[in-house]
């Protein structure tokens, strides 16, 4: 972690701040295995993600994104969450107001006992109906049947947010009232390439925020926050908070 760039001044924010956002990104999630979407392992059988997460591909061909899907779910289901999304269930601890905005659908956050999580491209753990829109929680690894049907005969879709799909209005707009209020914002393995959530960080830093990029690399963003930490977040996260509570 390059600490130069941590002065005095900064850790008192990072300590006093009263209301906190941390916003995630795939990033956060790869010390635990599981590949992120830019990376060089982001790719399935020669398919980008932005091919396959549309709901044209899954009209074309929903049996092919399920095997996607299952493929993923079944190297999800085999992780546990690394020391990054632990330093964040004790961030939530400390902060008086404190809101985790997950890009991810791995669940990972869930399962490291963070509480106020909003998923805002939904979770590879819940399962649709795109007939009767029932959702339900679905963990069977592989899956069973592909693609999977609901009892009233609709397909079942897998429970994220598509490219060319709107986030769901109700996590969204709790996003955009944290957003408006937070003093604190940390922005976590994210590439901010995917929009509107690329968008978060300018919207807090617009209500004053004081923003922590943290990121095994420079991003879109880096020039923007206030804080740049450049390394991986499973190292630098323990550090951050020996640093700031001296924990
Ligand atoms: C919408 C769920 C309204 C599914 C996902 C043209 C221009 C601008 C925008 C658009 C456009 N055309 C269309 C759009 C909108 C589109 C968009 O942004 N497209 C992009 C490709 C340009 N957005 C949408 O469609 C959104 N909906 O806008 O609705 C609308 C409706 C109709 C028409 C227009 C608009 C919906 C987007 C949600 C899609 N669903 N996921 C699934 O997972 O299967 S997005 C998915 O990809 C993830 O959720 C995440 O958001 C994104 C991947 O980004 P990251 O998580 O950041 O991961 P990435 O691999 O890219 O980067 C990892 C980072 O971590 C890197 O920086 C790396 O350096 C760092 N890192 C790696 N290891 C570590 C690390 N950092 C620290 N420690 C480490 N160890
Ligand atoms: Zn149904």
């Amino acid at each position: 972690m390059n600490e130069s760039s941590i002065t005095g001044d900064s850790i008192s924010k990072l300590r006093d701040a009263k209301s906190v956002v941390i916003l995630t990104g795939a990033g956060i999630s790869a010390e635990s295995g599981i590949p992120t979407f830019r990376g060089e392992d982001g790719l399935w059988k020669k398919y980008r993600a932005e091919e396959l997460a549309t709901p044209w591909a899954f009209e074309r061909d929903p049996a092919l994104v399920w095997e996607w899907y299952d493929w993923r779910r079944g190297i999800i289901h085999t992780k546990k969450p690394n020391p990054a999304h632990y330093v964040v269930t004790n961030m939530e601890n400390r902060y008086p107001k404190f809101t985790l905005v997950t890009q991810n659908v791995d669940g990972l956050h869930k399962a490291s006992g963070t509480k106020n999580i909003l998923e805002v491209h939904g979770c590879i753990w819940n399962i649709r109906c795109i007939k009767c829109n029932t959702e339900t929680e679905n963990y069977d690894v592989p899956i069973g049947k592909i693609p999977p049907v609901c009892e009233c005969g609709g397909l079942l879709r897998p429970g994220v947010v598509w490219f060319g799909e709107s986030l769901p209005s109700e996590v969204l707009t709790k996003t955009m009232k944290a957003l408006e209020v937070c003093d604190l914002l940390f922005v976590i393995g994210t590439s901010a390439y995917v929009q509107p959530a690329a968008s978060f960080p300018i919207m807090a830093k617009q209500n004053g925020a004081f923003v922590v990029e943290i990121n095994k690399e420079k991003t879109p963003l880096s020039e923007y926050v206030d804080l740049q930490l450049t390394g991986p977040a499973g190292v630098i996260l323990p550090e951050l908070e020996r640093k700031i509570w001296k924990a």
